[in-house]
């Protein structure tokens, strides 16, 4: 039974110092992910030397022997304090005087292995603790040195994590917390041992420290402590333009950055939890934008009683194959949705008359040939020796008139009518839902108020006439639009040889255009 206790507490210490080692070699095939990780494989490799030397020192039942294994414990041993400092410096974002670190590491290492005039041990007793055989030591001055340099790390090392752990954002917390603790716990086992508090008097500190050597793999590897990331990604969220909201499985509000909060005045802390139909109730396109999921192009989104256009993007949140939630970015394209407004606006209107232009009018013949089921007509208007007025008064007169003429033409027409300057000093108004008789009269009354029209230029008043040509398109046909234009510049053609200030084709409201 005392035997296979001690079976027992080697295999045991010895199967930890395996896996430190083996993580200690993990650690350095990693260390391109983190810049800490050779430290930390380092400091692992020093632990597993102490854990398995400690391991075989307990079985030994002569001083010779367990002498030999506590040779091998100190070449772990003296390096810990030191890498603890350094890797507590990496935390604070402090360099290390690494050189200067290791004085006293080697000194233990020279001092422990050779015991040149007993600076390190005075005495070595064997005493039995049934069923261990332990060495007994009188310290001389280099391992009080050594002993005080581990209790200075550790101690170091605590108040760095728990100091930092103030400044921290909340996300990196835990991360100094763990750490903290993993410092704290071999100084109450080193506490604990030198006491003569542990049992059997055996030195608890190889397994103690080796679960701080757990904790700190878990930490830089699993928690990320000392790679930028985490920091990065917390500021990239809180300062990024688009807004992002993020919520569970259930869409309840888990998180947003500033950028939304400032966007959407109905959040703050007091909604996080909170249903996203609820928290947006005025907003019903965000909880249905989260539904959908993917990418919704441009959602309009009443922000501070302003209509704002958002491309929205919802993506599920997954880590290691599970899914956590969803996060929603909405970044404001409202800039962009006006300025292809105004281009489209532009691209489409006359900048003289301030009317469309020929494309425009295209686009909407284009349109609606392939759409109306009902006629509509065409009319091409062209004033009456237009040439005159720019020979006679100059350009700026000619140019006072044709956005007089349009402003005339446009007064009398509805919303869904498109008038154009076609070109020169001619105009075209397209009519959907107007057939050739009622186009006819159309052209009657622009005609007739064009030519009542007075335009004032430098004192002078300006009168004018126009020439109207009108086509009709009929539901049933499959003419082009292009047809349509040229029998319209046939028909002006024709009033413009009938006497301008006239109409074709003449017929029916003939008449009409005479009374
Ligand atoms: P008609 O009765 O046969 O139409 O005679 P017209 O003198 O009006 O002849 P036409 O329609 O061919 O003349 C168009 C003139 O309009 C020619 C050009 O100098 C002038 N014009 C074209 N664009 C502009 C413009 O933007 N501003 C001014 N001021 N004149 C223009
Ligand atoms: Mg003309």
């Amino acid at each position: 039974m005392a035997i296979s206790l001690v079976v027992l507490v080697r295999l045991f210490l010895s199967g930890v110092a395996c896996v430190i080692f083996l993580m200690a070699m993990v650690a350095w095939r990693r260390r391109a992910h983190s810049h800490e990780a050779h430290i930390l494989a380092l400091l692992m490799l020093s632990v597993s030397a102490y854990c398995f030397g400690s391991a075989q020192e307990l079985a030994q039942t002569s001083l010779p022997q367990a002498m030999f294994w506590l040779h091998v414990e100190y070449l772990g041993i003296p390096w810990i304090p030191a890498l603890w400092i350094i890797l507590a410096h990496r935390h604070a974002g402090r360099r290390s005087p690494i050189l200067l670190l290791l004085i006293i590491p080697v000194l233990t290492l020279v001092g422990q292995w050779t015991n040149l005039y007993n600076l390190y041990d005075t005495s070595i007793t064997f005493v039995l603790h049934d069923p261990f055989w332990i060495v007994t030591v009188q310290r001389g001055p280099i391992a009080l040195l050594n002993l005080a340099y581990l209790f200075g790390a550790l101690f170091y090392g605590n108040t760095v994590y728990f100091w930092k752990y103030r400044t921290l954002p909340a996300l990196l917390r835990w991360q100094a917390i763990l750490m903290g603790i993993a410092s704290t716990f071999p100084l109450l086992a080193y506490l604990v041992y030198l006491c003569g508090w542990s049992p059997w008097g055996l030195d608890i500190a190889p397994l103690v420290i080796s679960m701080s050597g757990f904790v700190s793999y878990y930490v830089v590897f699993r928690l990320e402590l000392f790679d930028l990331m985490p920091m990065a990604r917390a500021m990239v969220f809180k300062n990024m333009r688009d807004a992002v909201l993020v919520t569970n499985l259930h869409y309840r509000l888990v998180d947003f950055n500033t950028a939304a909060g400032t966007l959407l005045p109905m959040l703050d802390a007091t909604r996080l939890g909170t249903d996203v139909d609820s928290v947006f109730a005025q907003i019903p396109a965000i909880g249905k934008a989260f539904r959908a999921q993917g990418t919704s192009k441009d959602v309009s989104i009443q922000v501070h009683h302003e209509e704002r256009h958002f491309d929205v993007s919802v993506f599920a949140l997954m880590q290691d194959r599970y899914q956590y939630g969803w996060a929603m970015i909405l970044a404001d394209i409202t800039d962009q949705v006006h300025m292809v407004e105004n281009l489209q606006i532009q691209a489409e209107t006359d900048p003289l008359t301030g009317v469309a232009n020929r494309r425009a009018l295209v686009a909407a013949m284009e349109q609606d040939l392939r759409a109306l089921d009902e006629p509509f007509s065409l009319l091409l208007i062209d004033i009456d020796h237009f040439k005159q007025i720019n020979d006679r008064l100059g350009h700026r007169a000619g140019d006072l008139v044709l956005h007089a003429v349009a402003a005339q033409i446009g007064r009398g027409l509805r919303t869904k009518d498109l008038l154009c300057r076609y070109g020169g000093d001619e105009f075209a108004v397209f009519l959907p839902g107007i057939e050739l008789a009622q186009a006819l009269d159309v052209a009657e009354r622009i005609r007739r108020a064009t030519e009542h029209a007075q335009i004032e230029f430098n004192g002078e008043i300006l009168r004018v006439t126009i020439s109207v040509g009108v086509a009709e398109h009929l539901p049933n046909s499959d003419e082009h639009w292009q047809q349509m234009l040229e029998r319209a510049d046939q028909e002006l053609y024709s009033a413009k040889t009938h006497g301008r200030n006239c109409i074709e084709p003449v017929g029916k409201p003939a008449a009409l255009r005479l009374g």
